[in-house]
């Protein structure tokens, strides 16, 4: 873990700018077929595939390199019914009071509600967890840094993996995720961050018909 103050040689691999374009459209395109599905198959995925995933997210940029989080992967139907259950019961407290209209009325159009039947159905359930500090083994504390950001980025290059390997997958955070440290067990530094929900489709998966903006409204080029 972290550095030990030594350099080593960079390994990039430069491409013509042709070739460069032609990834970068490439990846463009692959990624624009990605979408949010809430509609999952109960088709196991090989572990082996989630901790490939979950190794390219750990090897995101974080604050002084601190990598400031932690993945848990439940595939266990058990603890998949528990987090249902929770999250289930903090759904209830948001679409019936937590949530004001304006939220309610911004997400109508997805037609969320209170049940969320894909946590049980989807084979894996990768909460992350947020770590503002760390644990020395002595049990004093670890300063992170830019902790939302890191685990931000780590988060996106997870969703990025998961689709590229050909799953798909939901970024899913009930209103209050309190009960996901208590449930896993998880220690007094770590925060839940986000559930990213992952699997195969269902048969005939449907999902809400959303524009994304283009690139004029996104960026500014200053030159
Ligand atoms: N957590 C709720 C509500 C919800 C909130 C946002 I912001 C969304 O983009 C989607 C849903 C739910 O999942 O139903």
């Amino acid at each position: 873990m972290g550095t030990n103050g030594k350099l080593q040689s960079l390994q990039h691999d430069e491409q013509p700018e042709l070739e460069m374009a032609r990834r970068a459209r490439d990846f463009r395109q692959e990624m624009q077929h990605r979408r949010s599905v809430r509609d999952f198959s109960d088709r196991p995925v090989p572990r082996e595939v989630i901790e490939e995933c979950l190794l390219t997210a750990g090897s995101a940029p974080s604050g002084a390199n601190m990598q400031p989080w932690h993945f848990v992967a439940v595939s266990d139907p058990d603890v998949k019914r528990q987090i249902r259950e929770a999250a289930e019961r903090e759904e209830y407290a948001f679409y019936h009071g937590l949530a004001s209209d304006e939220w309610l009325a911004d997400l109508s159009h997805l037609g969320t509600h209170v049940q969320k039947p894909f946590l049980e159905q989807a084979p894996y359930l990768i909460v992350v967890f947020a770590q503002p500090y760390g644990l020395l083994v002595d049990g004093g504390k670890k300063k992170h840094y830019y902790v939302r950001e890191s685990v931000g980025i780590a988060t996106g290059m997870l969703v990025a993996a998961l689709h590229h390997a050909g799953l798909v997958a939901l970024t899913y955070t009930p209103t209050r995720m309190g009960f996901l440290r208590d449930l896993l067990g998880r220690p007094e530094n770590e925060r839940p961050f986000i559930v990213v929900v992952t699997g195969y489709p269902a048969d005939g998966a449907k999902v809400p018909d959303l524009q994304k903006k283009g690139l004029s409204e996104i960026a500014t080029f200053v030159e």
